[in-house]
């Protein structure tokens, strides 16, 4: 039997904390009632918001230059599941986790679900990979896959997604995410208009394998690893593609996937309003795709983001149903504790989305008071919601302070004594 946290040592923990937190509640509820919002409501949506945990995410991540293994590290998806349940125990948020195969790959996948469904963990979408060549794979991906100028290397990913499809109806998975490296390094190296059109054609073959009540979710990126051009480069792209394909066909937002500086919220909303918003790859980025703790560089980011989430939600936008994935590299810090700082900073910004006062923000854009509508808009973002977010978490019986309760409780050093390190270093960011 391998070491849980126990559900007693969680309540003991609240136990401390509850009288501090009661105070924090009450003294935010007068506040937000002299705003004449109810924070009842407000607890209650943030009590049923969920975001799913990558789970190439709980083992330490790593860059081309190296990847330093912490203690306990999980050594395949049985590991990483009871990793993803602790994450849920605490935070209350992350009720699944999206998997990626091969990386997860097992013989029985009945009994991978079995072992899911007892720790309590379900399955979000799956993610394919014909970005890595397995060992002794040919024909190789080194210059593409669905894109691939042959036809045997195209067929190949294809193949490869649609038994990503089977293993995730075995999984009770509803969506497939395909984000292809595909692309070139210079100028010259490939025609720019065919590999769009074998783009299209691969995907058309994978789409006629969904389940009638499947989703496909198309990932953008500006670069990386193809450093002169990439096939799905931008949100454009991706929705053209997703036009074409069909109804089923959607674009995932991975935030760290665009140029600096790019107005994301407003991709998001463009993406909602033609019905076309997968969801979202969560992380945060300087510079490039970082895949850094969500809101740990630019939480107002994340929060405008959720702003259009939440505005889109309010006005009944037709086909919302966003799906809220994190997707993350946890390279100095233990992923399990990264994972549920970057849930709760999601929660968070939700909270503050659904705290906003929008009548009068709409009076006040109408009016064109610029002044006014930047108070309003950021009175949401600097109201400290934490009780909120914590109170969610003792109602569902988590740890009103999940990184607290963790360290307590010597997980990690459980799981190192369990899980024999894994010799060698190396580098990758898995
Ligand atoms: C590509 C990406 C994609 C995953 C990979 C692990 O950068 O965001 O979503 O397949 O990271
Ligand atoms: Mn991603």
């Amino acid at each position: 039997m391998t070491f849980r946290i126990s559900a007693d040592f969680v309540a003991e923990r609240n136990r401390s904390d509850a009288p501090a937190l009661a105070e924090d509640y009450a003294a935010l509820s007068r506040q937000l009632a002299r705003r004449g919002i109810d924070i009842e409501a407000v607890t209650a949506k943030v009590a049923a918001f969920a975001v799913a945990v990558p789970t190439w995410g709980v083992g330490t991540g790593g860059t081309r230059f190296a990847r330093f293994p912490g203690p306990g590290e999980p050594r395949g998806i049985f590991d990483k599941l009871e990793d993803c349940a602790t994450i849920h125990q605490l935070t209350r948020a992350t009720p699944t986790c999206s998997p990626h195969f091969p990386w997860d790959k097992v013989s029985d996948y009945r009994e991978l679900a079995e072992f899911a469904k007892a720790l309590g963990v379900g399955f979000d979408a799956v993610n394919s990979n014909t970005f890595q060549d397995q060992p002794g794979q040919t024909p190789s991906y080194k210059f593409g896959s669905l894109t691939h100028s042959l036809k045997a290397v195209r067929d190949q990913a294809v193949a490869h997604n649609i038994e990503c499809i089977e293993i995730g109806e075995k999984l009770g998975s509803k969506a497939l995410t395909v984000w292809i490296a595909d692309g070139s390094n210079f100028p010259g190296q490939s025609n720019l208009n065919r590999v769009f059109d074998w783009y299209l054609e691969s995907l058309g073959s994978i789409y006629a394998r969904l389940p009638s009540d499947w989703r496909v979710f198309l990932e953008h990126k500006l670069y990386e690893p193809a450093f002169y051009s990439t096939v799905i480069s931008d949100w454009g792209t991706s929705l053209m593609a997703a036009q074409s394909l069909g109804p089923k066909a959607l674009c995932l937002v991975d935030l760290g996937h665009h140029a600096p500086n790019v107005n994301i919220e407003q991709i998001v909303a463009r993406l909602i309003r033609v019905g076309k918003l997968a969801g979202f790859h969560f992380n945060d980025s300087k510079y490039g795709d970082d895949d850094l703790d969500t809101g740990s560089i630019d939480p107002f980011r994340l929060f405008r983001v959720f702003n259009e989430l939440v505005d889109a939600g309010a006005r009944g936008a037709p086909g919302f149903n966003p799906a809220y994935m994190l997707d993350q590299s946890h390279n100095v810090t233990d992923p399990i504790e990264s994972l549920m700082a970057s849930a709760i900073e999601v929660q968070r910004a939700y909270a503050q989305a659904l705290i906003l006062d929008r009548p009068a923000l709409e009076a006040a854009q109408e009016g064109n008071d610029v002044m006014l509508a930047q108070r309003i808009f950021k009175a949401a973002f600097v109201t400290d919601v934490s009780p909120i977010l914590a109170e969610a978490r003792r109602r569902g019986d988590g740890a009103i302070d999940p990184i607290a309760a963790y360290r307590a409780s010597n997980y990690r050093a459980h799981k190192a004594e369990e899980r024999p390190a894994a010799s060698g270093s190396s580098s990758g960011i898995v």
